[in-house]
């Protein structure tokens, strides 16, 4: 089994990305481009290889690739982001996408990014939220069900995706901000909660035997690694503040996939 993990460059007209819980700030693009590098040098060390989607300038958002896609061993299905101004950046991702699966799509009147949705083994959670919509929810739940997923709604309150409030840090293992999320949806898994201090802290990228998180949540931080460690798990600390400000974490950057 091989992991590869398809990305994008950043656009050169980031600054203009969509915004819903933060205040625009000037972003710095260079800056962006770097911590974006350093970002995927990181994950190239958990992956076999980096894939890139053709850069999209144009397109603001389109480094976070994450939102266009959610990939399962057996099929890729392609979003309808729920920001129409990021529906153009699918073509160029599904272009990369369509060498290793076979493709389906969200359709209208569905909306879904991919930030709302967290697989756990067979289960995937979903997050209703601003941009994804029952419609989307019952789409996915048809199309993944003759592969044995089951799909569980979850109410997202406060942040953009479900994973800005959770994401997975191994097998049976979440980190979360319980005042965006309701942390009993996810049954008795670990749950690992975010300093108080740090609400944006819940997106953390796990691939295999590491995690790469944000080295500006350093109280999370130190919570994660002394959980991590006695699994076996290391963490991988990454400068994500310019993406953050585009309202991106860590997950958004990537697609990881079995080949
Ligand atoms: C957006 O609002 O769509 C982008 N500025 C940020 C998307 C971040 N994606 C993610 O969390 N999966």
């Amino acid at each position: 089994m091989t992991r590869i993990a398809i990305t994008r460059p950043v656009s050169r007209s980031i600054v203009d990305c969509e915004l819903t819980h933060l205040a625009r700030e000037p972003i710095d693009y260079a800056a962006a481009v770097e911590q974006h590098a350093a970002y995927e040098a990181v994950l190239g060390g958990s992956v076999g290889e980096i894939v890139r989607a053709p850069a999209a300038h144009d397109l603001p958002d389109a480094v976070f690739v994450e939102d266009m896609a959610v990939v399962l061993d057996e099929v890729a299905v392609m979003t309808r982001p729920g920001a129409v101004s990021r529906r153009r950046e699918l073509d160029g991702v599904e272009q990369v996408l369509g060498r290793y699966r076979d493709v389906v799509r969200i359709e209208a009147p569905g909306t879904l990014d991919g930030g709302d949705v967290l697989r756990i083994g067979r289960q995937l959670f979903v997050g209703q939220s601003s941009r994804t919509n029952d419609a989307a929810i019952d789409q996915l739940r048809a199309l993944l069900s003759t592969h044995g997923y089951d799909v569980k709604a979850v109410n997202v309150h406060g942040c953009l995706h479900l994973k800005s409030a959770v994401t997975a840090v191994g097998v049976d293992s979440l980190l979360g901000n319980s005042a965006w999320i309701d942390r009993d949806a996810f049954g008795q898994r670990e749950w690992i909660e975010v300093d108080r201090s740090e609400p944006g802290a819940a997106n953390a990228l796990w691939v295999g035997e590491s995690v790469i998180y944000p080295r500006e949540h350093a109280r999370t931080a130190d919570r994660l690694r002394a959980r991590l460690q006695p699994a076996g798990i290391s963490l991988h600390l990454v400068d994500a503040c310019e993406l953050a400000k585009a309202e991106g974490g860590v997950t958004c950057c990537s697609l990881v996939l079995t080949t």
